[in-house]
C-alpha cells in the first residue's frame, strides 16, 4: 500500500486514474486541484471518503506542494494545462502550470526523496509524415510545434535534469491521444459527440487528413500504475495501444454510431502549427514491463463513450455554451 498525491486528479486522465487506483490497488490517494475550467469535483464523485482526500490547490503553491509532498510515498503529476487551442490564444497560464508547476513539485520531490511518475504527451516529439511507416520510440529527438507542446517538453526536460543532477527518483510516460469519460467538451471526441447531442453539426478542422493514436483512457491509467509500480527510475515509457485514425474517420464513426448520415459535418478553420501526425511504439512498456492494451477496439470504446455523454448531460451541460463561444470566436 503506497499513499499517493496525485496532481490534477479532478480533471480527465487524473481522475479516471484516481477511479482506476481505487479499483485495483489498495493505495490511498490525496488529489491536488486547482479546479480550473478543466477540473471537476463530480469526476471524483462516490469514491470511498476513508481512500481519497482532496486538496484544493495550486501545485507552483511551494509551501503547500512541500507540506503533501512530505505526507505521500509517491506523487503521479497530472495537473496541466492541457488544450493546444488555447495554448495558441493565451499561453501564459500554461509556463506557469506546466513548467513553474513541475519545477515546484521536483523541488520538493528532491527534499523528501520520493518517487515521482511525471505524466506527460507524445505531442513533445513534434509530427510525423501522414504517410510515413514512422512512429516515435522513446529515443526520438523532442520537436514540440505549439505552447502546449512546448511547455510539456520543458516540464519533460526539468525532470531529466533533476533525475541526472539531484538523484531525483522519477520516470516519465508520453501517452497518445485518450478519449473516454469525463474529458471536456473542447477535445475532438467529447465535442463532437455533444455536438450530435445537442442538434450541432460535427465539427472537422481543416481536410480532417491528421492522424491522432486513439487510446482508451482506461488504458493510460493501467499502464501509469505499472509504471509506477514497476519501472525503472530515470527512464521514459512511451504509452500507446496502435489506434491510429484520421480525424476525418473518427468523425463518421461518432456519425454512424448515433445514427447520422456520414457527411453530416462542418469543415471549418484549421489550427495554426496543426500537426499531421502521431503514431506511438509503445514496445518497451509492453517487453518491459509486461503491460497490454484492454480497450483496443476503439469502436467498442466509442460507443460506449457516446452512451456515457448521453448519459450524464448534467456533468458536461455546464461547459458547452463557453466552449462553442470560443471556438466560433476563432472560426472553428
Ligand atoms: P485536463 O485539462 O482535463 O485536466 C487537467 C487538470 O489539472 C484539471 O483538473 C485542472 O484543474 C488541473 N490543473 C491545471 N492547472 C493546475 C495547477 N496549476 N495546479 C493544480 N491543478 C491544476 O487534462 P487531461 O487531458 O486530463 O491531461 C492530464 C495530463 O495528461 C496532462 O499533463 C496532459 O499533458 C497529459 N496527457 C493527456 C492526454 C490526453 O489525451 N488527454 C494525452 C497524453 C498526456
Ligand atoms: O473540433 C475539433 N475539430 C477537429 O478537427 C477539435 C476540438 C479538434 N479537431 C482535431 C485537432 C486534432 O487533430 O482533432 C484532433 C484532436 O484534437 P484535440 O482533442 O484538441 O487533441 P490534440 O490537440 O491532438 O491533443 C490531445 O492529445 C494529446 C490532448 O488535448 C493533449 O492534452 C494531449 O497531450
Amino acid at each position: 500500500m503506497m499513499r499517493l498525491l496525485v496532481t490534477g486528479g479532478a480533471g480527465f486522465v487524473g481522475a479516471n486514474f484516481v477511479r482506476h487506483v481505487i479499483e485495483h490497488s489498495d493505495h490511498e490517494v490525496a488529489v491536488l486541484d486547482a479546479l480550473t475550467y478543466a477540473g471537476h469535483r463530480a469526476s471524483l464523485a462516490g469514491l470511498p471518503a476513508d481512500r481519497v482526500r482532496f486538496v484544493h490547490g495550486d501545485v507552483a503553491d511551494a509551501r503547500l506542494v512541500d507540506g503533501l509532498v512530505g505526507d505521500c510515498d509517491a506523487v503521479v503529476h497530472f495537473a496541466a494545462e492541457s488544450h493546444n487551442d488555447r495554448s495558441l490564444r493565451d499561453p501564459r497560464i500554461f509556463l506557469h502550470s506546466n513548467v513553474v508547476g513541475t519545477f515546484t513539485l521536483l523541488e520538493a520531490v528532491r527534499r523528501h526523496n520520493t518517487r515521482l511518475h511525471h505524466i506527460s504527451t507524445d505531442e513533445v516529439y513534434g509530427d510525423l509524415e501522414l504517410d510515413s511507416p514512422e512512429r516515435f520510440t522513446e529515443t526520438t529527438a523532442y520537436n514540440p510545434s505549439s505552447p502546449y507542446s512546448s511547455t510539456k517538453a520543458g516540464s519533460d526536460m526539468l525532470v531529466r535534469a533533476w533525475c541526472r543532477s539531484f538523484g531525483v527518483r522519477a520516470t516519465i510516460s508520453n501517452c497518445s491521444n485518450n478519449y473516454g469519460p469525463y474529458q471536456h467538451v473542447e477535445k475532438f471526441i467529447p465535442r463532437q459527440i455533444t455536438n450530435v447531442l445537442r442538434g450541432l453539426r460535427p465539427k472537422l478542422y481543416g481536410g480532417g487528413r491528421n492522424v491522432r493514436d486513439w487510446i482508451h483512457v482506461e488504458d493510460h491509467s493501467s499502464a501509469v500504475l505499472a509504471i509506477l509500480e514497476t519501472g525503472r527510475p530515470g527512464q521514459t515509457y512511451l504509452i500507446g495501444a496502435d489506434g491510429e485514425c484520421s480525424n476525418r474517420e473518427v468523425v463518421e464513426l461518432v456519425l454512424a454510431l448515433m445514427g447520422r448520415p456520414a457527411q453530416a459535418y462542418d469543415q471549418v478553420a484549421d489550427r495554426p502549427g496543426h500537426d499531421q501526425r502521431y503514431a506511438i511504439d509503445a514496445t518497451k512498456l509492453r517487453t518491459e514491463l509486461g503491460w497490454r492494451p484492454r480497450f483496443g477496439d476503439f469502436e467498442r470504446g466509442l460507443a460506449s463513450t457516446i452512451d456515457w455523454y448521453r448519459t450524464h448531460e448534467a456533468w458536461w451541460a455546464p461547459s458547452k455554451e463557453d466552449t462553442e463561444a470560443f471556438y466560433a470566436k476563432h472560426g472553428q
